[in-house]
């Protein structure tokens, strides 16, 4: 992306946009970090296990845009790519899960833009993940700015499957045949099996319906 601005105002407007969604970015952590101090404070429990953040790299954003089969601009990038910052949110459970992404549709300045729940529907390849575009206003100087982010919310069994599977088909040399992808969804079956039965023991132990 940094490669195919032309003058000084594309490598301004690319440094004020990455600005925005770095903004973004530290705004809606901190709306989560709030939320899980919250809850230790009224329920002694932590239902995050952690966060991470970042910031799509540039070589993902042009690809993406191929992909989508979009000319490579800055225009089109805030028009079309709405994980550009993008924030993972590791829970223990998967009832965790959806009270986490109900308390951050109930915060009246966040707007929920789209959900996509691979939990209940998981992607072919066995990926499971509860995927929301939230956008959150960024009060400036002047103006106010609405900037998408994208919040991933995972168990931990979730992101160990996810990880792992990510680093084995990105590594250069990867084969990946049909067996193998097949050898990897049912890894992400037995894991959503063993999730299940830890939600079930953890609602048996504190005596939940
Ligand atoms: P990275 O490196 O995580 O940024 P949309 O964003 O809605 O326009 P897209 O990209 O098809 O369309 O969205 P989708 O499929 O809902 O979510 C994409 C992101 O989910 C990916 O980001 C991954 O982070 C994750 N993901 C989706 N499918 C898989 C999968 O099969 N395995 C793993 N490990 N992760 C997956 P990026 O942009 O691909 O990459």
């Amino acid at each position: 992306m940094e490669n195919t601005m032309k003058n000084y105002e594309d490598v301004d407007s690319w440094k004020t946009i990455m600005f925005l969604y770095n903004s973004a970015l530290k705004e809606v952590g901190t709306k989560l970090e709030i939320l899980n101090d919250e809850f230790q404070h009224v329920h002694k429990y932590n239902p995050i296990e952690h966060i991470k953040t970042r910031i799509k790299t540039p070589e993902s954003i042009v690809k993406k845009l191929r992909r989508y089969g979009y000319e490579i601009s800055i225009e089109n990038m805030v028009k079309y790519i709405n994980d550009i910052a993008g924030v993972r949110l590791i829970c223990s459970f998967t009832s965790d899960i959806y009270r986490l992404a109900e308390m951050i549709g109930n915060q009246s300045d966040l707007k929920v833009l789209s959900i996509k729940d691979y939990i209940k529907n998981p992607k072919p390849s066995g990926y499971r993940s509860l995927h929301l575009i939230v956008q959150v206003p960024i009060f400036l100087q002047n103006e106010k700015k609405m900037v998408n982010v994208e919040v991933q919310f995972r168990t931990i069994a979730m992101d160990f499957w996810a990880s792992l599977e990510h680093q084995l088909k990105y590594k250069p040399s990867a084969a990946i045949t049909p067996e193998i992808s097949e050898q990897l969804r049912e890894c992400a079956e037995k894991i959503a099996e063993t999730d299940l039965q830890m939600q079930s023991i953890y609602m048996q132990i504190n005596d939940l319906e």
